[in-house]
């Protein structure tokens, strides 16, 4: 992409109202623009994240054994009132009359709707276990949406839903879906944190957070400090496993949000607890029957009785990851993207655009980059070279080529890696070398 063609509407100053340092960032790139309170345009710069992070997320849960369906951001009331949460929502639900009179609504989860098609497709525990999930907008009316995409009113959810016959085969799903989520985070170069969590609206008695701490986060988070250096599950793994031990050792040792939290583990702790601020990236339940046996979700077990299905929900906040790796990875400069979910994965820019041995080098390694798979975002603006290094730096991409008439001259540019802030000069030929091998 030439970075003149691109809509990436760069602000030089801070806008007054963003308050922490992901959404000044996100702003100040040009990555979203607000609509109105709590609703966003996702600009091109800021899409490409969102789905990059999205693709990881469907990688792990595909991996973990969940097909993924799409279901409709409307919905009707009635399957709501069959569980009861129609009221019981409140004025968080965003409430919507079609041309008939017909009670709709903005989805902001989605319990009802997938047990509505539970119901109506699998009869028997034959065909237990089933994961299932979508990745798609919610609407939440938040009392108080802030912080950019952090805590927005319609934000992109990835959620779960899980089938099985009894408690054992739920939690064994479960622990699945708790250890899938360690990896997913881990590939976006996250750590976060299971927490035991309330289970709020959603239900049920068993129920974590992950969390990646921040100050600028919204929860209070307390746990012992061994947990920040515990080793995430490896890489090749095999979901046939048992997990017990891995969720075992994950939630041994305390961890608890703010309104889960037990005092007196201040005292017995002491200087092994470390308080902190975390920002919620994913939310796993367990929730039994509480849908199936107000919806009538029936199987017909083994010995041939009609049971409600046991089911469990799995969130991860897509939008809200954008946000969050950012407050977990900048520097006074700007974004620094991990590789796994950059934008583009190059930036180049050309320090004198016009002087024709630049600006065909910077093509020529432009389209050769982009021939072996790269996704190249090229600086080729008449602009100053001041000006071209910070829209870099702000953005974030994991590496520079930086092309100028001198070096060009000898056949060399400068490759600068964004997180270090090393630089190195290397020929064009070499550059292509290491780059066409990742
Ligand atoms: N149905 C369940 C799990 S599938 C559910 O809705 N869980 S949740 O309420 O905890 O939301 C899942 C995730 O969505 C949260 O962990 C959080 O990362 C994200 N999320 C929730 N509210 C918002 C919001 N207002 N803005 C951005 N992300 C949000």
């Amino acid at each position: 992409m030439y970075l003149s063609r691109f809509l990436m509407p760069t602000l030089k100053e801070n806008p007054a109202e963003a308050q922490i340092v992901s959404h000044r960032y996100m702003m100040r790139s040009g990555m979203i623009r607000q609509s109105s309170a709590g609703i966003y345009s996702w600009l091109p710069l800021g899409l490409r994240v969102l789905k990059k992070i999205e693709q990881i997320v469907r990688e792990e849960q595909n991996f973990a054994g969940c097909q993924e369906l799409l279901m409709p951001t409307i919905q009707p009331a009635t399957i709501w009132r069959e569980s009861g949460r129609y009221e019981d929502y409140g004025k968080e639900m965003l409430r919507i009359t079609d041309r008939h009179g017909r009670e709709m609504l903005y989805g902001p989860t989605n319990e009802e709707l997938i047990t509505e098609i539970f119901r109506g497709s699998v009869r028997t525990y034959k065909d237990l276990p089933k994961l299932l999930y979508h990745i798609q907008w919610k609407f939440r009316d938040e009392v108080r949406p802030r912080f950019g995409v952090m805590r927005g009113r319609e934000f992109l959810m990835k959620d779960t839903y899980s089938f099985d016959l009894n408690f054992d085969g739920a939690k064994k799903t479960y622990n699945k879906m708790f250890v899938a989520y360690l990896r997913t985070f881990a590939r976006m170069g996250l750590r976060a944190i299971p927490m035991a969590a309330d289970s709020g609206p959603i239900g049920g008695d068993m129920s974590h957070e992950f969390l990646i701490l921040a100050d600028t986060g919204e929860s209070k988070v307390f746990c012992h400090k061994d947990i920040l250096s515990f080793d995430l599950p490896k890489d090749n793994i095999d979901y046939n496993e048992d997990f017990q031990p891995i969720v075992d050792k994950w939630t041994e040792l305390y961890a608890a949000t703010d309104e889960k939290h037990n005092l007196n583990k201040e005292s017995l702790l002491a200087e092994d607890l470390v308080s902190a601020r975390g920002i919620e990236v994913g939310h796993i339940f367990y929730f039994g029957t509480k849908y199936s046996e107000a919806m009538n979700a029936l199987i017909s077990s083994p010995s041939g009785q009609e049971i409600p299905v046991e089911m469990g929900s799995y969130g991860i906040g897509i939008s809200r990851l954008v946000a969050g790796i950012i407050e977990a990875s900048h520097d006074d400069d700007g974004i620094i993207w991990p590789e796994s979910v950059a934008p583009f994965d190059i930036g180049i820019i050309n320090l004198s655009s016009g002087n024709e041995s630049c600006d065909n080098a910077c093509e020529d390694l432009y389209f050769r980059l982009g021939n072996a798979g790269l996704d190249v975002l090229y600086d080729e603006r008449d602009e100053r070279a001041g000006v071209k290094f910070a829209n870099m730096d702000l953005i974030g991409l994991p590496w520079q080529i930086i092309a100028g008439p001198r070096g060009i001259k000898n056949g060399v540019i400068e490759l600068k890696n964004r997180a270090t802030g090393e630089k190195d000069e290397m020929t064009l030929n070499s550059v292509l070398n290491k780059f066409a091998r990742i």
